[in-house]
């Protein structure tokens, strides 16, 4: 195809937002096999879900290729590697809970969330796969849903617990895209509140009450990590 004309500006964030994408689908599809080792009754559903990923990162990695730009991979991993790090010490302690909480609620959301917002300012290539995903990881929030829920409310605690965690680390990630989602034609605010709606969603299916989990997330997304609120005294973060 032609690759249409586009600004300095555009194409330098794109290779680092396209970056993100890919590798942000090439962990889940890691973190979905390490889920379907943990998980052995599952294992089947679990690698069928691992394999929508690794298709995902290369779907991604040819819009890239559409619009003839090179994805930023080193910054990519190097902005994924606390969220993954929490991702890998859960499933180290054998922490199910903390490893669904953050592959399938927190990354799955953030994920619906970019293709939400990315639609409408998608080039024509990029649309039919961009909905195409989106369907999938509804189906990946679905799993943990349904996983959660079937322990519920036993894991009300730890799921708050890991959140506490968890939700400022991946809100430093999106902090760091600021400038970038602006200049492909995303608001970074709209897409906090595309997470924040969904996340709140997921919890809500899981068992807590919509005002507690309303609450929760609501209170989480103003965190970002390593950054200290000004309205919240020294050691609450
Ligand atoms: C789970 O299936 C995959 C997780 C991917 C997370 C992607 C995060 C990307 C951050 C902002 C991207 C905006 C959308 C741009 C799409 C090319
Ligand atoms: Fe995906
Ligand atoms: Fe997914």
């Amino acid at each position: 195809m032609t690759v249409p004309e586009l600004t300095a500006t555009y194409r330098n964030a794109y290779s680092r937002i396209n970056a993100m994408v890919i590798v942000g689908e090439g962990l889940a599809d890691r973190h979905f096999r390490l889920l379907a080792d943990a998980l052995p009754d599952d294992r089947q559903e679990l690698e069928r879900l691992a394999a929508m990923e690794g298709r995902h990162a290369r779907d991604f990695v040819g819009c890239g290729r559409n619009l003839g730009i090179r994805p930023d991979l080193p910054l990519a991993r190097r902005l994924f590697a606390p969220l993954h790090g929490l991702f890998r010490q859960a499933i180290h302690a054998g922490d199910l809970v903390s490893a669904l909480v953050i592959q399938c609620l927190i990354i799955e959301s953030f994920a619906v969330a970019a293709y939400r917002c990315y639609l409408p300012v998608a080039d024509a290539e990029a649309v039919p796969i961009t909905q195409a995903v989106l369907g999938d990881e509804e189906e990946h929030l679905d799993y943990g849903e349904r996983w959660l829920a079937a322990w519920y409310p036993e894991v009300a605690a730890p799921i708050t617990t890991c959140c506490e965690r968890a939700v400022p680390v991946a809100m430093a990630m999106l902090h760091s895209l600021g400038d970038d989602l602006r200049a492909i034609g995303i608001d970074p605010t709209e897409l906090v509140v595309e997470f924040v709606g969904r996340f709140q969603d997921a919890l809500a299916s899981i068992g807590f009450e919509p005002r507690q989990a309303r609450g929760l997330v609501a209170r989480l997304a103003g965190r970002v990590a390593g950054v200290q609120p000004a309205n919240e005294p020294v050691g609450v973060v």
